[in-house]
């Protein structure tokens, strides 16, 4: 199944979405197989109150979408939503636009119900039409439960509907709703008061402290005849173009030279008694090794983007064995991944850090390592570990 979703089979797609729906354990595995392509697609959430016209405007943005030639997605989560899986809305002439083309595919459901909540069952939805290849996701969702509104968490850019003559309807829209909106769209702006309600917005923009420098814009749409669609949609993708290029800054600054923690070593008398532990945890031991010249078995247990390594030695005349006898069983190491090692080597050596390796060394798999001394580091054992080295050398 995951070879035809993959190969954009609109049927297997449906065919996953009722799998995953399920619940049953090759749901769970499908699920986790289709987790892989989260973040391949743009992920578009379009909330407000309900008769805004929410729906209205999702057709017409799909609609625009097709004719750039991307595949869509729609998840509407909304019961009075007037999708009905393929062709959607009263009108006949524009439903015939979808009806028989498989690049917008619709999934409804309902608000309320769903097994570990609604936010959940859409973001399962959203994953396997992600592995699907979909490009762009529009999430339909109606801003007033607390269901919905966490429903907006698994937008990457969030757009408000509002409409002319809402007024105080604004004021009660459910908390957080107006804070969370990337782009604000004055709908049915060919009815009067759109500026009105424009001059509202502004005004409650005044009081909301900007977000990251990103000042959400209004643009006025009439979702029934698709004026405004082209400039909604300009306005998602700077949104979304300015967020993922602060994603990538922050992420840049939090991890100068690629630097992440690569795993922790710890130091035991016998793998097969200390992994117990971290099995009751969990975890699972992915990979298992003696290396022959540090006369040390490691054991694996993956964990987040780092791991757990249980090290025990085969030889008390050993690191680790002599670790054993004046210290305990306890942590060892932490390893640190760096893009750049040989730089990281040199630059550590320039700035008087006692090293622990003389050079930078290669071990298992490939991978180039150094060790720093404790005295250097508040206590504690430090391994920088590098890429593999590339084939054919540096
Ligand atoms: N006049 C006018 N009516 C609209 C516009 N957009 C939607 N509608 C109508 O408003 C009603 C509710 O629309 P719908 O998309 O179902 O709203 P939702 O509940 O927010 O999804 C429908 O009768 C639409 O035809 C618009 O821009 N102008
Ligand atoms: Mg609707």
């Amino acid at each position: 199944m995951m070879e035809r979703l993959r190969a954009g089979d609109v049927r297997a797609l449906a065919r996953a979405v009722s799998v995953v729906e399920d619940g049953a354990a090759i749901g769970a595995e499908l699920l986790a197989a289709c987790r892989k392509f989260v973040g391949s697609a743009l992920r578009i959430g379009v909330t407000g109150p309900p008769g805004a016209g929410k729906s209205t405007l999702v057709d017409q943005m799909a609609r625009w979408l097709r004719a750039e030639g991307q595949s869509v997605g729609v998840v509407a989560v909304d019961p009075s939503s007037p999708y009905t899986g393929g062709a959607l809305l009263g009108d006949r002439i524009r439903m015939q636009g979808f009806a028989g083309d498989d690049g917008v595919y619709i999934r409804s459901m309902a608000s309320r119900g769903a097994t570990g909540g609604v936010s959940r069952a859409a973001a399962d939805v959203c994953a396997v039409m992600e592995a699907a290849g979909r490009q762009t996701i529009l999430i339909e969702t109606v801003g007033v439960g607390q269901d919905e509104v966490d429903v907006i968490g698994l937008a990457d850019v969030t757009v408000l509907v509002l409409v002319p003559g809402m007024g105080d309807e604004i004021q009660s829209l459910k908390a957080g709703v107006m804070e969370v909106a990337d782009v604000f769209v004055v709908n049915k702006s060919d009815r009067g008061g759109a500026e009105l309600v424009e001059q509202e917005i502004v005004a409650m923009q005044g009081l909301a402290t900007e977000r990251d420098g990103w000042v959400p814009p209004v643009v006025r749409t009439v979702a029934t005849t698709g004026d405004g669609v082209r400039e909604l949609m300009e306005a998602v993708r700077r949104c979304a173009a300015e967020k993922g290029g602060r994603r990538v800054r922050l992420g840049d600054a939090a991890r100068p030279h690629g630097l992440r923690l690569d795993h922790l070593g710890v130091a035991v008398k016998s793998i097969a008694a200390a992994r117990g532990f971290y099995e009751a945890l969990g975890l699972t031991v992915s990979h298992e090794e003696t290396v022959e010249h540090e006369k040390v078995k490691t054991a694996m247990l993956p964990l987040g983007e780092s791991r757990i390594e249980l090290l025990e030695a085969t030889e008390e005349d050993s690191t680790i064995g002599r670790f054993l006898v004046k210290r305990g069983e306890g942590l060892h190491h932490i390893a640190v991944h760096v893009d750049g090692i040989d730089a990281m080597f040199a630059r550590l050596t320039a700035k008087g850090m006692r090293l622990a390796s003389d050079a930078v060394r290669v071990g298992a798999g490939g991978h180039r390592y150094f060790f720093v001394h404790p005295a250097s580091t508040g206590g504690v054992l430090l391994e920088i570990v590098g890429d593999a080295e590339p084939e054919g050398g540096v």
